[in-house]
């Protein structure tokens, strides 16, 4: 069976996210979400949050599985035998750092990266942007799914 890892934050998961993840889930068997649990960064949404909004919004596709890990991204793949981690790519200066991260997790483990070009309908997004344009009252439907959009809006009037 062809599994394949995609780690991140996902704080919170944005169209961007999900267009990455579903098109990687028809060219895998199994699509493992990894969560991470962040130790410094401060989240707005908890793990557990990140992890049943992801649930709820990749149902769909049927052969997607949501977890939640901390330490490295190459030790997860390790412990769940999963021998390639797939990374979405928006622009250049993305790149540069994820090449980085590419290398060192091959040189670790032997882990392959595989990079996925973005859906230009959705290059400039990222979960800082939708966090930012909701505490100003901005709109971002049509960017993230309807209960994310839901959740974020509640959680920015909370203060
Ligand atoms: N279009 C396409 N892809 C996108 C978009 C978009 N609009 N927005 C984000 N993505 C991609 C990102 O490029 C990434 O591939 C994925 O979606 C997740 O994005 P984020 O922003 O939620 O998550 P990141 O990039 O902050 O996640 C970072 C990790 C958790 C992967 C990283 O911190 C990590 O691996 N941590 C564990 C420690 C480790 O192993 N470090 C590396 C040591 S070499």
């Amino acid at each position: 069976m062809r599994r394949v890892v995609c780690p991140g934050s996902f704080d919170p998961v944005t169209n961007g996210h999900l267009d990455i993840i579903s098109r990687a889930s028809r060219l895998y068997d199994e699509v493992v979400v990894a969560v991470l649990i962040n130790v410094s960064k401060t989240s707005l949404f908890t793990v557990d949050e990140r992890v049943d909004m992801m649930t709820a919004v990749t149902k769909e596709y049927g052969n997607v599985k949501v977890d939640k890990f901390h330490g490295l991204t190459v030790d997860y793949c390790k412990e769940h035998d999963i021998p390639v981690i797939v990374r979405g790519l928006r622009a250049v200066s993305d790149f540069d750092y994820e090449l980085q991260i590419a290398q060192m997790n091959h040189r670790m483990s032997g882990v392959e990266t595989m990079f996925m070009a973005t859906n230009p309908l959705y290059a400039f997004l990222s979960s800082s942007l939708m966090k930012e344009v909701v505490k100003y009252g901005g709109d971002i439907s049509g960017l993230v799914p309807e209960l994310v959009h839901t959740r974020l809006v509640e959680r920015m009037s909370q203060g």
